[in-house]
């Protein structure tokens, strides 16, 4: 092929695909109507594919659909399902979708597989479970039919997998497998599975198959780099030596291939290699790539910007000098972006000059290809087109604020620092008289179909701003009154007035614009519309403010100023290229700081900044990790370093792996940190006592992923757990995330027991209450 994508957004263009499913799992559409929607959904994507210039029958267009996840389908392919799982094969042991969808979701007793990140990217994949009793045979011919379907609708199309080294590297042990085992040890008895499987491609008709392997980029896993390369050499000398294979390309997104796993791959028995070159420089020579085809991803899946498509050729042309053939690609696969710009009419014409969507990234290949095929000339207005657009972007009003750039030029030390711990605690313990073991909640409660209701009804203009937000201050007034009811000690507004803690201050901060349509794939059926952060970033008027004012004058307990930090802001929005993410995230941070003063001023007295992705944008190369920690720390430190020592600033963070982030934890000197830990059974409070933390802290009492409502035992126990390895005046109790997707019968009953827990532990601790 001469230019490709790596894969192609599947949730359709007006989340057909999550409309399709959930209406399957609710009962209201049988299998085959399903199956009928879907293959209408993949036939379309291959027919606009092919209008915006991609091959029809010379393996260009991805088959990159999935049900629910791309890892789910490689595990399902090769039957690595965990044992639980058994009954719901069909008779010849092959997996349905109704197996596929419960390991997806789970079912009463049967817990679905866990959902994690997947790279460094906002997706998340279902992660397999294997040991040593997991028996690999190909059980699905989901990958073959839907190139027999291509076929019969007049394409040859790529079918794209995750490859054996990358589904072993990302999955977990068994529970039945010994200490020490690592999935990886199974490779051997995989790849039959995958051979077999390349076959059944074969015979349907695929001439080129996509194996994903971006675990060979990574240095954030488990399993080393060099333990990585080799298990790359030892799986594709077996599947290249296959008899009866589609010719294989072998994809490596995300960044740079270690040099090992790019030696390894040069030297594979495989007929082309896809590299990211958006991150990370063009490898130097190997031996082994005479004979092969590099594609060169030099347009970026993970981004939203039209880009500089000179830089990218030129790519190309040094990519060129290394093989035999070279083409054109994408960097990842386009899921991660949303579909098309046109989708989005009401985006300014002028930041729509600068964007490129899924639709838009196609093109951008597809001009490229011809120009390899054709020579330069043949593209030279498009590419001059490209080059006007940059330059527009570069140098368009409020890309650069001076306003913002004078004042980010005059920080300095004091900026990011507060007064010492102590004096802090002291102060804080005198303005807000709180109790030892203080509860609270997160920050959000249910968002119940009320509240989406007439959030909507506002939107469409059926509801002016007054009645919305009289509506709105109801609805904190119940929750402001819920609470002292409960008796918690710290009260939050409930956060009825934003979609999702992102986009509410993208919608309210300059330099941000937000899509109606933009939605890109969070994990199975679900999605986010990521804001689009353009230019130089300025709070033009306070944003919670008179929430927050509001829900304090209900209540003679503090109540939480609420804001999300600068990281987060981030991590979920598509971000400028043309300047470091640090420069960017001090922007952010300091419209938060203002947001702080304002609050403050308001009497408000707590405020909470959540950071739930601050692990997220670790960079997957360790020599990337230390500058990312130091400038996400800074940025926090910076939006809440103005805050006066009597203010508690709390913040919150959604994972219970802190081996790696501890030291930047502590680095935040937030007064209190709220995190994850009620599933890890409090190992997280021991990690916290052996790292010498000594701020506040909020160990989650109780999982809110699900409507389980925990025990006062089962909550007291932890707490004690908590008060025995940490000083008392350390420990805050409050549930593990936000109530947002929790229905009030369980928040109600389980926030009962955990106050009610509280009260017992008080009094086993001698304090009376
Ligand atoms: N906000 C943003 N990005 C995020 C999260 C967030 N990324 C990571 C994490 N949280 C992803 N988790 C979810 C959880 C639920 C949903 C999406 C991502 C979800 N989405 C609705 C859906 O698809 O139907 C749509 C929500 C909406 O209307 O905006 O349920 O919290 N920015
Ligand atoms: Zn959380």
């Amino acid at each position: 092929p001469t230019g490709t994508i790596l894969g192609y957004p599947r949730i359709g263009r007006a989340r057909e695909l999550k409309r399709a499913v959930e209406a399957h799992w609710a009962g209201a559409l049988g299998q085959a109507d399903l199956e009928a929607t879907t293959a209408g959904l993949r036939s379309a994507t291959r027919e606009r594919l092919a209008g915006l210039g991609l091959g029809r029958d010379d393996s260009s267009i991805p088959e990159s659909f999935s049900y629910y996840d791309q890892v789910l389908d490689a595990a399902v392919a090769v039957g690595a399902l965990p044992e639980r799982f058994a009954h719901l094969r069909d008779a010849d042991g092959s997996i349905g979708l109704a197996a596929y969808f419960t390991a997806a979701r789970g079912a009463g007793e049967l817990a679905p597989l866990e959902l994690t990140k997947w790279f460094d990217t906002n997706y998340h994949y279902l992660v397999p479970e294997i040991g040593p009793e997991t028996v690999f045979a190909l059980s699905t011919d989901r990958f073959a039919r839907q190139v027999a379907e291509a076929r019969a609708d007049g394409y040859v199309t790529r079918p794209v997998v995750v490859g054996p080294v990358t589904l072993l590297a990302l999955s977990k042990a068994s529970d039945a497998a010994p200490a020490g085992f690592s999935p990886l040890d199974r490779l051997d008895d995989l790849l039959p599975a995958y051979v077999e499987l390349l076959a059944s491609l074969r015979t349907a008709g695929a001439e080129w198959v996509q194996l994903d392997e971006p675990a060979l980029v990574s240095e954030s896993l488990p399993v080393d780099a060099a333990e990585l390369a080799a298990a790359a050499t030892r799986a594709y000398g077996v599947l290249g030596a296959a008899a009866d294979r589609p010719a294989i390309l072998v994809a490596a997104p995300y960044a740079q291939l270690t040099p090992a796993a790019w030696r390894a791959l040069a030297a594979a028995p495989v007929e082309a290699l896809s590299l990211d070159l958006t991150r990370g420089a063009v490898p130097a020579a190997a031996p082994g790539l005479a004979g092969k085809t590099l594609v060169g991803g030099v347009v970026d899946g993970r981004n939203i910007w039209r880009g500089d498509l000179e830089a990218a050729w030129a790519k190309l042309g040094e990519l060129a000098a290394l093989a035999g053939g070279v083409s054109v690609g994408t960097s990842t696969s386009l899921q991660h972006v949303p579909h098309d710009v046109a989708l989005d009419p009401e985006l300014d014409t002028r930041l729509v000059s600068w964007l490129a969507f899924a639709d838009q990234k196609v093109a951008q290949v597809a001009t490229l290809a011809r120009g390899l095929a054709e020579g330069r000339a043949a593209i030279d207005a498009d590419m001059a087109a490209a080059s006007l657009a940059l330059a527009d972007r570069l140098g368009a009003p409020g890309v650069r604020d001076g306003a913002v750039r004078g004042r980010a030029a005059q920080l300095g030390a004091a900026d990011f620092t507060r007064d010492d711990h102590e004096i802090r605690l002291a102060a804080q313990e005198a303005a807000l008289d709180l109790p030892v073991l203080p509860t609270t909640t997160i920050g959000s409660f249910p968002q119940t179909g009320d509240i989406r209701r007439f959030r909507a009804q506002h939107d469409r203009g059926e509801l002016s701003t007054a009645e919305y937000e009289e509506l709105l201050r109801l609805e904190i007034a119940a929750v402001v009154g819920l609470q002292e009811e409960l008796g918690l000690d710290v009260l939050v507004h409930g956060e009825p007035e934003r979609n999702d803690m992102v986009q509410y201050f993208a919608e309210n901060l300059g330099g941000f614009a937000v899509t109606r349509n933009g939605w890109v794939q969070s994990y199975g059926s679900r999605a986010t519309r990521p804001s689009i952060l353009w230019g130089d970033v300025s709070r033009p008027a306070p944003i919670t403010v008179t929430w927050s004012q509001f829900a304090q004058s209900l209540s003679d307990r503090p109540v939480k100023g609420m804001l999300t930090g600068p990281v987060t802001i981030l991590a979920w929005s598509f971000v400028r290229d043309d300047q470091p993410l640090g420069e960017t995230a001090n922007q952010v941070a300091l419209a938060l700081r203002d947001e702080i003063a304002d609050l403050e001023a308001a009497g408000i007295g707590i405020v909470q900044v959540d950071e739930p992705a601050l692990r997220e944008l670790l960079p997957l190369k360790q020599g990337d990790q230390p500058a990312y920690l130091e400038w996400s720390v800074d940025s926090f430190r910076l939006a809440t370093a103005g805050a006066q020592p009597e203010t508690q600033v709390h913040t919150h963070l959604c994972y219970s792996e802190f081996a790696v982030v501890i030291d930047a934890i502590a680095a935040l000197d937030a007064d209190v940190t709220s995190i994850e830990a009620a599933r890890s059974r409090g190992e997280v409070i021991s990690d916290i006592a052996t790292s010498g933390f000594t701020h506040g802290i909020g160990p989650g009492v109780y999982d809110i992923h699900s409507p389980r409502v925990p025990s006062v035992a089962e909550i007291a126990d932890l707490l004690r757990r908590a008060v025995d390895e940490l000083p008392l005046r350390q420990v805050w109790v409050n549930p593990d995330c936000g109530l947002k997707t929790r229905a009030y019968p369980e928040t109600v009953a389980s926030l009962q027991n955990l106050v009610e827990a509280t009260r017992l532990v008080r009094q086993g601790v001698g304090v009376a209450v």
